[in-house]
């Protein structure tokens, strides 16, 4: 017997009003227990709403962008088989008595109100199948995406298993789907960017003993962010050197002031005080190229992306309003961030709307490397080990305490001579601190 269930926003916590920012499935979609039905986002937090019920969506009773409290209804659901439901009538769905089943166009029309659109004519056109449509099947159904976004997928031949999730915990949304499809057709048709071979699958056990080992999720995710990056941004790494054998002396001096707060400060303070400047001398450096690839956006604000190597993989969380804060400040934000991202309590917005990255080696080594940038941001800052070296000065070889940086750039929108400035701006101010008053 087919009955009509109303699934309502459950108890949130204290929020009330709290905006629908994403609408997981359609009328007529198939759902299962526990899978997402929306999106719901406060000023401090975002969430899914789960179904508490398996069946399939008969109407959905919210729109983008409108605000919801506990109680409100958001889908009813035709549910088929009453065991499919928990044995209890869970508070947040309510029965009720059985309605004509609304006729197809009225469902389409529910659809189109819920902002669940149906392909446009430029999507319909990526039904043909393209060699790059082909599907995985087993990563297709390990994707971490909604039913509504799975058929969505399905339809326009999209391989869900290639696709980065831009939602909450790297959730694909209807809008990633939508630009895997536009890169794919600007592809030369052989099934990637650059119209070369895949790589050949190779048995490498009929060499010698194996292992294989998955990759993680972060592996996993942060691999397809940085091949993207790699294809699709030309990049011109510029090596210069900074002298900082006052800035050590400093640094040491005010670590042995703070001992007794706790407070570390380590050069990557220092060199985050010393990109605030930078960025404020060469606008262009912390900047977007917009989506049209026509216009830069020039951002007033520094938000410092820091590479951070943790045991899952590698994370870039994003310290914020760096302009804003003095030294001590960002030295402890960054112990603070770091931790945090080595347990593993970093929140995707964590990583959000970072103006420029760092990347520094330089506690474990290295003379020099070539960073990738983090697009949308057009530079990156790499920071090897200093080390001691002898430096001609006035006549005489001198030992100073020498920083090596490799700032890796969009050349699309920094040129050459500007990637130099940039460096040895750098050097300059990390060689005498004082100028970072200026
Ligand atoms: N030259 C010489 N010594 C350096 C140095 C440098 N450039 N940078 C750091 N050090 C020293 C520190 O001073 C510290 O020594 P003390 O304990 O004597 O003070 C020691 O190396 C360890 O520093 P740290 O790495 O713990 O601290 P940090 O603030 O420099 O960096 C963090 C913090 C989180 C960025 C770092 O731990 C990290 O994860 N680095 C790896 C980043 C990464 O993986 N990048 C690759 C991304 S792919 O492009």
């Amino acid at each position: 017997m087919t009955e009509i269930k109303e699934i309502l926003v459950p108890d949130i916590g204290d929020f009330e009003g709290v905006e629908v920012i994403e609408i997981l499935v359609a009328p007529g979609d198939s759902i299962h227990i526990e899978d997402p039905l929306v999106s719901l986002e406060s000023d401090k937090a975002a969430m899914e709403i789960p179904a508490e019920v398996a069946g399939t969506v008969r109407e959905v009773k919210v729109k983008l962008g409108e605000k919801v409290s506990q109680g409100d209804p958001l889908i009813t659901l035709e549910v088929s088989d009453a065991s499919a439901t928990t044995e209890d009538t869970p508070p947040t769905t309510k029965t009720e008595p059985e309605t004509a089943k609304p006729e197809p166009a009225a469902l389409e029309q529910a659809a189109e109100q819920n902002v669940i659109q149906k392909p446009t004519a430029a999507a319909a056109v990526q039904r043909r199948p393209t060699p790059a449509s082909t599907i995985d099947e087993a990563r297709f159904s390990k994707a971490h995406a909604s039913p509504a976004i799975r058929k969505f997928a399905r339809e326009l031949g999209a391989d869900l298993g290639q696709i980065n999730g831009s939602g909450p915990s790297g959730r694909i949304l209807k809008q990633d789907v939508k630009d895997w499809i536009k890169q794919t057709l600007t592809t030369t048709g052989s099934g990637n960017t650059l119209g070369i071979e895949p790589m050949p699958e190779i048995d490498f056990s009929q060499f010698g003993e194996i292992q294989t080992l998955p990759l993680t999720r972060i592996n996993q995710l942060t691999g397809k962010f940085l091949h993207r990056n790699w294809v699709n941004i030309p990049h011109v790494t510029q090596f210069d050197e900074a002298d900082i054998t006052e800035l050590e002396n400093f640094r040491k001096q005010l670590n042995e002031e703070n001992k007794k707060e706790g407070t570390r400060i380590t050069v990557l303070a220092f060199l985050m005080k010393a990109l605030v400047s930078a960025l404020k001398q060469y606008p262009r450096f912390n900047s977007s190229l917009d989506h049209t690839g026509e216009n830069i956006i020039l951002k007033k604000y520094v938000n410092i992306g820091v590479a951070m190597d943790t045991p899952a993989g590698l994370v870039v969380p994003v310290i914020r309003d760096c302009e804003r804060k003095s030294l001590i400040e960002l030295a402890t934000e960054l112990i603070e961030t770091s931790q945090r991202a080595r347990d593993k309590k970093l929140s995707p917005g964590d990583m959000q709307g970072g103006c420029i990255s760092i990347s520094s080696l330089g506690g474990i080594g290295g003379t020099a490397f070539t960073p990738i940038v983090n697009a949308p941001e057009v530079a990156i800052l790499g920071v090897s080990r200093a080390q001691i070296k002898p430096v001609y000065q006035d006549g005489e070889f001198v030992p100073r305490l020498m920083l090596p940086l490799s700032l890796s750039y969009d050349h699309r929108v920094i040129d050459g001579a500007n990637g130099a400035r940039f460096t040895a701006y750098l050097s300059k101010v990390l060689s005498d601190t004082r100028r970072l008053l200026l």
